[in-house]
């Protein structure tokens, strides 16, 4: 007797056990969601298929978010797999910016570099939602991960604190969009976890320890945390929720001076 219960869960973005993604993935199936994957191509066999597996999983197709045709192929695939009008849940849980551009001065990012970070991180939510409209049940619900450094400052975030908030502007123009067929849009803003997507970051390390130190609720931030509010934005519970940014965050986004000690 799950709160997902028949529901079924697309879920973009899974890369290892440590990624938020597979947290959002075993929560769903928790709490009674079937769950289909798509990842990048190079991480298929060897890193999604047996975690999917595990969960009883048989959707897992690959999918390069900058290309189209991928995306489209990926729906197609689902639409004879499952049928139309069976989505009940998408997640988006990717992103990506050049390494070198996650150091140094945000006033070096190159226009290249810019393009990449907001297509990959932030476009793919509107490509994505927009091929999944035809395969979308009734009441579905589309959830994406954002970061702080969307809209505060956090050093070295750089050009992905700027396609973060492009993203969170898109949660709002595409909840308003498809809200009126009942799809509803929403973002969960995490708290720094550590992932592939976090490791070799330059300063990650102390962040993460700090982070720990001066947040209310004075811990960091697991995958299972995000789960838990990823479950609860999917389910009829959140049924009056859209365009919503959620923080994950054990409370640090309240904070004026975050500084430590008490
Ligand atoms: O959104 C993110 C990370 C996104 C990310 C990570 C990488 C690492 C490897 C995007 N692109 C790449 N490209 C790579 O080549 N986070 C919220 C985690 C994160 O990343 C940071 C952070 C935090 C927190 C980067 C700088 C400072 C803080």
């Amino acid at each position: 007797m799950g709160l997902l219960d028949s529901k079924k869960a697309l879920i973009f973005g899974v890369a290892n056990d440590h990624s938020i993604a597979w947290g959002i993935a075993q929560a769903l199936h928790a709490h009674g969601a079937t769950v289909g994957f798509s990842s990048v191509e190079s991480l298929i066999e060897r890193r999604v298929r047996p975690l999917a597996q595990s969960l009883g999983s048989t959707f897992v197709e690959p999918c390069d978010v900058q290309d189209d045709a991928q995306i489209e192929r990926v729906f197609a695939r689902w639409r004879d797999a499952e049928g139309e009008g069976s989505l009940d849940i998408l997640v988006h849980a990717l992103a990506f910016a050049k390494r070198e551009d996650l150091a140094g001065a945000f006033v070096d990012t190159s226009r290249d570099g810019f393009a990449l970070a907001l297509d990959v991180s932030a476009y793919s939510l509107v490509a994505v939602t927009r091929a999944a409209v035809p395969v979308f049940a009734p009441g579905a619900s589309v959830l994406t991960l954002t970061y702080y450094g969307a809209e505060k400052v956090v050093a070295n975030y750089n050009v992905m604190g700027v396609a973060k908030a492009a993203l969170e502007a898109s949660v709002r123009y595409l909840a308003a969009d498809l809200g009126p067929r009942g799809i509803r849009v929403n973002a969960i803003s995490s708290g720094p976890v550590r992932t592939l997507a976090a490791a070799g970051i330059a300063g990650f390390k102390s962040m993460y320890g700090q982070f720990r130190e001066v947040a209310p609720l004075r811990s960091n931030i697991t995958i299972e945390d995000v789960g838990g509010a990823a479950v609860f934005l999917s389910s009829s519970l959140a049924g009056a929720i859209s365009g919503e940014v959620l923080y994950v965050d054990g409370g640090f986004n309240v904070l004026g001076v975050p500084v430590g000690e008490g």
